[in-house]
């Protein structure tokens, strides 16, 4: 499946559409830290002492000679730590430090984030920075890890700990902004929605490869996202129960990823593990469980990997499903913006302030493309709850669902006692299904009937017939 389908509306249907939506929509809405903890690589030893680096330091303009050298200081470089978080040096001291990354992921330690080097795991360099004036802050400058606590402060003697200058623009709250307002532009094309069948055979040979690249989110609005084949969300995989599934993660990142399949029994260090960019993993398993299945990467800080694009949904259909006429998958994910063309705000992750809350990526795109579907015909929504942190609640406004599936389980089948459902609820990381027809030509919005993140971005429809 393509995030780039064809058939996006033309500009007259959509202004139809969009006319047709405007009252109902008025009318009914005014308006870990990762498990997987590296390990402990206590009694570091610091073999290799690169060349030494000048970097750029906080020498004022016509500064007096150095008030001398200070260090040198050992600075153990982690998954995701920088010890000791903070040194003291004398004022116009010249700092030397040797740098090691004790970690399993690339790092560096870059005075102001500028000048320094990525050391691989196990690498070591010495830095030489100075005269040293002001206090100042150096931090690991791989994406999201600065958020997470790699910072080091250097404190020139007499000040405290937070003295440090903070960059300009530091604190200052320069994330993108959307506009729910606003349109796509005209050649956009929402992510495809529908579902395909279980393809034919027992086994499944999927290549997954991780691309970071810059994509609309909201129209106009862009980020440096994280993918499973250069689309939010990654593939739908399909199979049935006993289907054996060979994925091959590649990494063509620019750092470390991994995958984590849900619908899989395997041992997390293993099949889970993360992977440099350049490198590849096999990651096989059996399919033993029926239902709708998260995957996403795994790699600290989790939060950020995830919310950042790196989810998808496997489905593996529960013995004797039923026809449908029609199939989509919804995956309704938070947004945390950075600033335009960045990855998302990390801070704003763990403090669950999201910016929008979207179905399949894109903020609104159903409503800015409604998904269409024929009067009558029976429809099959799959849900996943991507998360990170927001629950869902999966309703159609205008209709009852008559089956309901959730986390391996029908809650609702049709039956002589008329039982009726009207939303599916799901925590972050669980999935299911529910069934229902539109009887009458219209437009039906769907949404998570937890209203702020339906105002904020998780609103589509369906069109039945035409504009009305
Ligand atoms: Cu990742």
């Amino acid at each position: 499946m393509s995030d780039i389908p064809s058939g996006a509306a033309t500009g007259a249907a959509r202004r139809d559409r969009r006319t047709g939506l405007a009252e109902p929509l008025q009318r009914l809405f005014p308006a870990l830290t990762s498990a997987v903890v590296f390990g402990l690589l206590l009694g570091m030893i610091i073999v290799a002492f690169a060349p030494g680096r000048t970097g750029p330091g906080h020498l004022a303009a016509g500064a007096a000679a150095p008030a001398g050298k200070a260090g040198p200081f050992d600075i153990e470089l982690g998954d995701l730590y920088v010890k000791p978080s903070s040194i003291n040096v004398p004022k116009g001291a010249t700092v030397e430090l040797r740098v090691h990354n004790a970690g399993k992921m690339d790092h560096s330690l870059e005075l102001d984030g500028t000048g320094g080097k990525m050391l691989k795991p196990g690498e070591s360099e010495t830095v030489t920075w100075g005269p040293i004036t002001s206090s100042v802050k150096a931090w690991c400058t791989v994406a999201g890890h600065k958020d997470a606590g790699m910072v080091l402060d250097i404190l020139v003697e007499g000040s405290t700990a937070d003295a440090g200058a903070a960059p300009a623009g530091e604190g200052a709250d320069n994330s993108a902004k959307i506009d729910f307002a606003a349109a796509p532009a005209s050649d956009w094309k929402p992510y495809d929605p529908a579902v395909t069948p279980a393809p034919g055979g027992t086994r499944h040979d999927v290549t997954l490869s991780v691309e970071e690249k810059e994509q609309e989110v909201a129209p106009g609005v862009t980020q440096l996202r994280w993918t499973f084949n250069g689309q939010v969300p990654g593939p739908t995989l399909r199979g049935r129960v006993g289907d054996l599934f060979t994925v091959t993660l590649v990494n063509n990142g620019t750092m470390a990823h991994s995958i984590d399949f849900h619908a899989s029994k395997v041992a997390p260090n293993v099949e889970m593990r993360t992977i440099k960019p350049g490198e590849k993993l096999t990651y096989q398993f059996k399919a033993d469980y029926a239902g709708i299945f998260y995957y996403h990467c795994g790699t600290d800080p989790m939060l950020h990997h995830i919310a950042n694009g790196m989810y998808g949904a496997l489905i593996v259909d529960p013995p004797n499903l039923g026809a449908v006429d029609r199939e989509i998958i919804l995956e309704q994910a938070e947004l945390y913006l950075g600033p335009k063309g960045e990855p998302g705000d990390l801070k704003k992750m763990h403090a669950e302030k999201a910016d929008a809350v979207v179905f399949n990526g894109f903020v609104n795109q159903y409503v800015h493309r409604p998904v269409t579907v024929d009067k009558g015909e029976r429809v099959r929504v799959w849900v996943l709850n991507a998360g990170i942190n927001e629950i869902s609640s999966f309703h159609v406004i205008g209709t009852i669902f008559d089956t309901v599936y959730k986390e391996g389980n029908y809650l609702l089948r049709p039956d002589a006692g008329r039982g009726g459902g009207q939303a599916l609820d799901l925590m972050p990381a669980q999935g299911g299904f529910v069934e229902f027809t539109l009887d009458r030509d219209g437009t039906y919005p769907f949404v998570t009937h937890k209203m702020s993140s339906a105002h904020k971005g998780a609103i589509g429809l369906f069109q039945v017939g035409a504009g009305q």
